[in-house]
């Protein structure tokens, strides 16, 4: 055996052994020529964390406001001031008027993330989930990064505790996983100097996990770091979720170049999409799922993905802005019917979960054609097991 394949089989030997891997592990898996090799060692753990099942939801997204004063190198979506060209901001109404025009849709989570807006008030945001709630009581609200709730913690001074109790009384379910991008200081310092720190952005998960959220975790690849500081950007989640458990899903997200201050990188290649799902797979033992978002990864590679680790390919999405204005080619939505179509080609059992990962329907193989496309039938409270013909 070569040195390089003795290394790999010592890794190799360490998963199936349940040991958890250290930075150097992760960065020997992340140059180990043999992508198949690497792939395969990850499919193994998805498989017998999951077995078959790829999971995904009826989802859509609100960015109610574009408006942002930090000035994030790698972001497309932010206008630093109201009234600069292509800013916006969301009425109350138009906000209720996004589930208003959905009315009767069977949707099960709204995710809302927003710029860091520098005049509206606080109650705008606590608004925003009162009205959705008001309208649609049974749709889960993931709502607000980290980076958000720091940014209305210094603005209307109050703690992180605070700032989520009073969020969560107005509705909202989890946080999602925004606003991560590489916890090392060296990055953070050149791509979003002026938003939460890596240590405040983990500050604010510990205490979500404390009240009772679950939340997820993202991590923003391909632009200026280093593999070692990717593999330690997993090695601090990992941590977190040793001490609290309160993380469901990590999605790697692929740094897209169009219309932002880093455009004259390349976007990561699909190689390198698949190493980062093999190695956060195999990294992140402790964190139950892995996101192949598909928006930004492209249907083609989340596909494939469902071999490399990922056993998520997110949902419906429905109207995305963050992504699309940095030049993702990928369509604004994908249908139900879609979703479960492109899992059923890879080879996988697809499975509709609510944001918590409960489990609303199984895909039995019945035909395609039995999938409603405006899914406008409500679940069944008992639709764990129902097939596919009595759900639709
Ligand atoms: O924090 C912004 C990233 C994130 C670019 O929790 C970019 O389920 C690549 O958090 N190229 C927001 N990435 C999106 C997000 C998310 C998405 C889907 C699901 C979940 C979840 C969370 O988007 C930002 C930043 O890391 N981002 N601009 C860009 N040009």
């Amino acid at each position: 055996m070569t040195p390089r394949a003795d290394r790999f089989a010592t890794i190799a030997a360490k998963v199936d052994a349940g040991v958890p891997l250290d930075l150097d592990d992760g960065v020997v898996l992340y140059r180990h020529p043999d992508l198949c090799a690497l792939g395969s060692l990850a499919n193994r753990v998805r498989e017998r964390l999951h077995g078959d099942r790829t999971y995904f939801n009826v989802n859509f997204h609100i960015n109610a406001t574009n408006v942002c004063h930090a000035d994030c190198k790698f972001c497309s979506f932010a206008r630093l001031q109201p009234g600069m060209p292509q800013a916006y901001t969301m009425g109350l109404d138009e906000i209720r008027g996004k589930l208003v025009e959905r009315r009767g849709q069977r949707i099960t989570e709204i995710h809302i993330v927003n710029g860091l807006h520098p005049d509206l008030p606080w109650s705008y945001f606590l608004d925003t989930l009162r009205v959705l709630k008001a309208e649609r009581p049974d749709i889960h609200l993931k709502a607000y990064t980290a980076v958000e709730i720091h940014d209305f913690a210094r603005r209307y001074g109050k703690d992180y505790e605070q700032v989520l109790r009073e969020l969560i009384d107005a509705g909202l379910g989890s946080l999602p996983g925004g606003g991560a991008e590489i916890f090392a200081p060296r990055v953070r310092q050149k791509i979003c100097r002026d938003k939460a720190s890596a240590e405040e952005w983990l500050e604010i998960h510990r205490t979500a996990h404390r009240l009772g959220l679950r939340t997820n975790a993202t991590m923003l690849y391909g632009t200026i770091e280093t593999i070692e500081e990717r593999v330690d950007h997993m090695l601090r989640l990992r941590a977190l979720q040793a001490e609290t458990g309160g993380f469901q899903t990590f999605i790697p997200l692929a740094f897209h170049p169009d219309g932002n201050d880093l455009g004259k990188l390349p976007a990561p290649t699909g190689i390198d999409d698949l190493r980062t799902y093999a190695v956060a797979r195999l990294m992140l033992h402790n964190i139950a799922h892995i996101k192949a978002y598909w928006v930004m990864l492209g249907v083609k590679t989340a596909q494939i993905a469902q071999s490399f680790g990922a056993d998520d390919i997110d949902g419906t999405v429905q109207e995305e802005k963050i992504y699309h204005m940095a030049g993702a080619e990928t369509p604004q939505t994908l249908a139900r019917v879609d979703l479960v179509r492109l899992i059923r080609e890879a080879g996988r059992q697809a499975v509709e979960r609510d944001t918590l990962y409960n489990v609303l329907w199984e895909d039995d193989g019945a035909p395609l054609e039995g999938i409603r496309v405006d899914a406008s039938v409500p679940y069944s409270r008992h639709a764990n097991r129902v097939n596919l013909a009595q759900v639709q």
